[in-house]
């Protein structure tokens, strides 16, 4: 393979430079660490990772065929639902079960288009499943569905920790002399996931906040949190309103109260996310998906036409739904319930009967707005997208930390170390000590007026140049004067009126105006 083409696309400047460090250290070092270190310019050049986790049946799966836009993942039942399966961009669908070996075994869909509840293999012998599908989504990040956290099976648990980076590792280490392979210890520090999607439901319980403490510890060379974490209260259609207090009377009471106990969480997981989104993740795979079709909505028209209080009655229980004697046959009510749960068919009557001749299509997306998955799409591009080559290659520089550290070899490990400070140093490190800021502001730990929060988070993200200073599309000159101008607002800042947490912030966002203004005279 050559260098052009490990590197592939890669997210940013930073992602380059730690690329050709890697590139220019592995003639230097052990045959063990450079393929470790082709594993780590590899992935560099690979679309960010994001694993969708969180505790068992939270509907993880169910949120990664809502964002793929395709029913692919199994939810509820069959063995796929035990391990890790990653979703990426490919020129040909296809499935490829990898085995705890290295074998792999290339599977067809099932007919239905999703990866089949039942492999037909021992699945205590498979790492994890990698599914190739030809998905524009797929080509902005690689999803990674993950077994439950907290699920009986130990093997399963063990397999999404070794992911998000909370496997413990082997503390004897015997080495296997002569072998380039990688062992645990590597493998572990470059297969972790870079981002994390976490999935929570009404309660949040212990598990979830060690399960996100274990992945920020180990997956950014510094304390990293808000900045690679998003997290979303799912099920918010399941949540009684009469159980919140202040969301009886609101014009949607099941949203008003999602969204306040979506804050509650959010205070409890500080800082390891900057806030929590309520979803309903069913709607929106329904909607997404192809699921939600012609004949559904043909049904819920009929079901909008019954007297109020026998809908009411109707929608009071799933088993009241779907026994209730009425010109919809049961088997159609139990599909629209599998789709839609009782909330979703409620909201879709209520469509109806405000607009009766609304198209099926229509009705669709009233679902999908509904179900708030465009929300949170948009956090996933700001906070990901956006910030891809920092948090790559954080994620890369971690992995080359650790890869060093795992030889033994205090050469090496020196080589390595003056590598990295030599790298940290250059103007595009930057970077690193923005996400850093950004961490802190986000999450709370330093204390910052609303605008300037917003204006921090806003220059932390690299979309481009224009959109960092809220300025997209106005011709370079007046981004060059604007930049210039709130390097020196904030340099005052840091210098003046600022609390010594503050300061240190101000700094780094005063730095990263300067060098977007010297980016912007140089070309
Ligand atoms: N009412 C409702 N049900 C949901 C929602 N999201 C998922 N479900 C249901 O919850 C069940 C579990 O969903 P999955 O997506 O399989 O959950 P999971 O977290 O992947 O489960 P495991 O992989 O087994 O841990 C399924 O029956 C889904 O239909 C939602 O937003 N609302
Ligand atoms: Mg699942």
């Amino acid at each position: 393979m050559t260098a052009a083409t490990e590197q592939g696309h890669l997210a940013g400047p930073l992602s380059v430079s730690v690329a050709n460090l890697c590139r220019r250290l592995q003639p230097q070092v052990s045959a063990r660490t450079a393929a470790g270190f082709a594993e780590v310019m590899r992935r560099l050049g690979a679309p960010l990772q994001v694993a969708v986790a969180g505790r068992i049946k939270s509907g993880k799966s169910t949120l990664v065929n809502a964002l793929i836009g395709r029913r692919v993942a199994p939810t509820d039942v069959g063995e796929c639902t035990r391990l890790v399966t990653r979703f990426q961009y490919g020129t040909v669908d296809r499935i490829e079960v990898v085995f705890n070996d290295g074998r792999k075994q290339v599977l067809p869909f099932a007919p239905d288009g999703m990866i089949p509840a039942e492999l037909g293999v021992d699945i205590a012998e498979v790492s994890h499943i990698e599914a190739y599908l030809t998905n524009a989504v797929l080509q902005g990040m690689t999803v990674i569905d993950t077994p439950g956290l907290g699920s009986l099976d130990a093997a399963s648990v063990s397999r999404t920790e070794q992911l998000l980076g909370a496997a413990k590792h082997r503390a004897d280490d015997e080495d296997e002399e002569g072998s380039d392979e990688l062992d645990d210890t590597s493998r572990n520090a470059v297969a972790g996931a870079e981002a994390v999607l976490y999935v929570v439901t009404q309660g949040i319980r212990a598990d979830d906040q060690q399960a996100l403490a274990a992945f920020t510890a180990a997956t950014a060379s510094r304390e990293a949190g808000p900045v690679n974490a998003i997290a979303v209260l799912n099920k918010a259609d399941t949540i009684a309103p009469e159980s919140v207090e202040g969301a009886d009377g609101a014009e949607d009471p099941v949203w008003a109260a999602a969204r306040i106990l979506a804050e509650k969480q959010a205070a409890t997981l500080k800082p390891r996310v900057a806030d929590v989104l309520p979803v309903i993740g069913l709607i929106a795979e329904s909607a997404e998906s192809g699921g939600f079709t012609s004949a559904d909505a043909e049904a819920l028209r009929q079901l909008s036409t019954l007297d109020d209080d026998i809908l009411d009655t109707m929608l009071l229980s799933a088993d009241i739904f779907t026994s209730w004697e009425c010109e919809v046959p049961s088997g159609t009510r139990l599909r629209l319930l599998e789709k839609l749960d009782l909330y979703g068919v409620r909201r879709a009557v209520t469509a109806i009967r405000a607009e009766p001749r609304i198209t099926a299509g229509a009705l669709r997306r009233t679902l999908l707005d509904a179900s708030g998955l465009a929300a949170v799409r948009a956090r996933l591009n700001v906070v990901f997208a956006a910030r891809a080559d920092g948090i790559k290659a954080a994620a890369a520089l971690a992995s080359v930390t650790a890869l060093a550290h795992a030889s033994g070899d205090p050469a090496e490990r020196q080589r390595v170390h003056d590598a990295i400070e030599v790298l940290l140093a250059k103007p595009e490190a930057h970077q690193l000590r923005l996400l850093e800021a950004l961490t802190l502001v986000a999450s709370g730990a330093v204390d910052m007026p609303e605008d300037l929060v917003e204006e921090v988070l806003r220059v932390g993200s690299n979309a481009d140049l224009g959109a960092q200073l809220g300025m997209p599309g106005r011709p370079r000159p007046e981004l060059a004067a604007f930049a210039l101008e709130r390097a020196g607002w904030w340099r005052s800042f840091a210098s003046f009126g600022a609390t010594p947490a503050q300061s240190r912030v101000a700094h780094v966002v005063h730095r990263a105006y300067f060098l977007i203004w010297q980016q912007l005279r140089e070309n």
